[in-house]
């Protein structure tokens, strides 16, 4: 065989063997091993190239085409394996990554209102339907505010550390003590001052819904609790104007006629002052364990406003009257909904918050 045929067919076998080579490749790296092994610098073709010095100097030239041509198919074929390779790779990311758009969702909790949210909306929803106005104030008071001003004496025992938290760090703009408001009384105050100032005049009916404080914790006793309070102020308010509303106010709470009864009491801010019961709304008066047999429920405190009350604001309290009453939103909450425990509001247990919870 002549060199030249020799060189040829050496040419043609390594062809082959590097495309057989390319096709086996399983990964990009290893056709860029190939690549080296046959096109690089100490590479398989140089190897043969250096045969071609041998030759005569008229045959050069055609196995030198023949070489390039060699070379071209191999660089081709690397190139096409490479290109069929990342076509591969990234079908199998793409396989990998392969979500079911057909899958139906999480779903995503959906909140509620907290029960006593709910009680405080639907309390003061009634009152401003019958034309109280809704008013609001803030949690940390004065003793003015929430004593003074309430004919609630400085020696009164509700005064006393163990019942209203006192705030050690903070003072009123005169340096004096300030408190966590222990009703929502104080609102009560800041809603007939700033009545007058703005130049009104009685009648003014008013609902107070909100958070309250006092130094108390027990199973029926939590340190926070929720008040609503209403007054009316007018010429002739009396305790019938009183009665009326109470009992329109606790049918449309408690949905039936409930009947109502008031009991002598006595609140400082208030003259005469009463209890307020209902009757029983899990035996229907009959007695049970709930109403200890009475038939009968206390549900608020109530009365005409003192006197002294009306004075420490500037209302004439012989041209006017008016009365009062405040409830606890947890205790009517836990009536309406026969809650057995206070505490069951404050643990957030999430069963009980969404059997309780109204959505919005
Ligand atoms: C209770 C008793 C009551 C009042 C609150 C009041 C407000 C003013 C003047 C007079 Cl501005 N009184 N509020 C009156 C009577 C009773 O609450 O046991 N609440 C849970």
């Amino acid at each position: 065989m002549s060199e030249i045929d020799s060189l040829k067919s050496q040419l043609e076998s390594l062809q082959a063997e590097a495309l057989a080579a390319f096709a086996g490749a399983a990964d990009l790296s290893g056709l860029q091993a190939l690549r080296v092994q046959y096109l690089g610098k100490k590479g398989a073709l140089t190897e043969v190239l250096k045969g071609v010095g041998k030759l005569a100097p008229a045959d050069r030239p055609v196995i030198g085409k023949f070489v390039n041509q060699t070379k071209q198919a191999l660089a081709a074929a690397l190139d096409a394996a490479e290109a069929e390779l990342a076509i591969k790779a990234k079908a199998a990311r793409i396989e990998s990554e392969r979500i079911d758009v057909t899958l139906s969702g999480r779903k995503a909790g959906r909140g509620a209102l907290h029960p006593v949210q709910q009680g405080l909306d639907e309390l003061t929803a009634i009152f401003s339907q019958m034309g109280f106005a809704v008013a609001e104030g803030p949690e940390i008071e004065d003793e003015f505010h929430n004593f003074d001003a309430l004919n609630i004496p400085p020696e009164h025992p509700a005064r006393a550390m163990h019942d209203t938290f006192f705030l050690k760090d903070i003072q009123g703009d005169d340096g004096e003590p300030m408190l966590l408001r222990t009703h929502t009384s104080p609102v009560q105050i800041r809603a007939m001052k700033h009545f007058l100032a703005e130049g009104g005049e009685p009648p003014l009916a008013v609902v107070a819904p909100g958070r309250v404080y006092r130094c108390d914790y027990d199973v029926t006793h939590s340190p926070m609790f929720h008040q609503v309070e209403v007054f009316k102020v007018g010429r002739d308010v009396s305790l019938a104007h009183l009665k009326g509303v109470l009992q329109h106010f606790l049918s449309a709470y408690f949905e039936k006629d409930v009947a109502i009864r008031l009991r002598p009491h006595y609140f400082p801010f208030t003259e005469p002052s009463a209890e307020v019961d209902i009757g029983c709304v899990f035996c229907a008066g009959k007695g049970c364990r709930i109403c200890k047999g009475s038939g009968w429920i206390e549900v608020l405190g109530s009365g005409m406003i003192h006197p002294n009350v009306l004075k420490s604001v500037g209302i004439d309290a012989d041209e006017f009257s008016g009365f009062a009453f405040g409830l606890g939103v947890e205790r009517m909450v836990m009536l309406k909904k026969g809650i057995p425990d206070l505490r069951l509001f404050f643990e957030n247990d999430v069963r009980f918050l969404s059997r309780m919870g109204v959505m919005k």
